[in-house]
């Protein structure tokens, strides 16, 4: 498998953490590319019309894209204990909290451009609604961190610690951690994992 692939892209971090829990990083070749919104790039655009990495190519040469499927095809196709489980109460928190870390990175990535400019050129509206969702994520995920902290590593964990990490990453100036010591608590154990070590962010192009 081919996987379009870069140091900054949290969502390539997700799906490269799910693959080494899943121990099939070595059956994954990685090609570093650079993606922009405003730039399409030609070679991933021939397998996605929609320019995004992480995007897969499978041996047969079709591709798989988002990092939700991508992330569930390693779990399926690696080894070890499912990161999903099978049905009820269990599964629904597991989708709809890895939802909430995809959609948390989805908040930051966009905010980024915005929040990188200088201040006083920024939209203070746009900036104010950022945050506040950004915030009434990370409340959310306070409240669930003993949950989280109770169960077995899982696909919601992958996603939740991608976004917590990245947060670290590109928006270190937002202390996060101030007013949620639960969630410091979890990320602490997570970030330590042999999966997210292996996978720090760097900015490298
Ligand atoms: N929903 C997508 C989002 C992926 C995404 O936005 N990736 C960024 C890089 S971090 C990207 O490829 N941006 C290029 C573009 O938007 O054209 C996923 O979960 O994989």
């Amino acid at each position: 498998m081919k996987l379009f692939w870069s140091t900054r892209s949290p969502f390539v971090r997700f799906v490269m953490v799910v693959a080494h829990e899943k121990a099939i990083v070595d059956s994954i070749d990685t090609e570093q590319v650079v993606v922009a919104a405003s730039k399409p790039n030609a070679d991933v655009m021939a397998h996605n019309p929609l320019n995004k990495l992480p995007t897969l190519i499978l041996d047969d040469g079709s591709a798989l894209y988002d990092s939700r499927v991508i992330a569930e095809h390693f779990d399926e196709i690696g080894t070890g204990a499912g990161l999903i489980p099978a049905s009820g109460d269990a599964r629904r928190d597991v989708m709809r909290q890895t939802a909430l870390g995809v959609g948390v990175l989805d908040l930051l990535v966009s905010w980024l451009a915005e929040h990188r400019k200088p201040v006083a050129e920024q939209d203070t509206e746009f900036n104010e609604a950022m945050a506040l969702k950004f915030a009434a994520a990370l409340d959310v995920l306070e409240h669930e961190a003993a949950g989280l902290a109770s169960r077995s590593f899982d696909m919601a964990q992958a996603a939740i610690g991608a976004a917590l990490a990245y947060a670290d990453f590109r928006y270190g100036d937002i202390a996060w951690r101030q007013t949620r010591p639960a969630l410091t608590k979890w990320f602490e154990g997570v970030a330590a994992r042999p999966s997210f070590k292996a996978t720090e962010h760097r900015d490298e192009y």
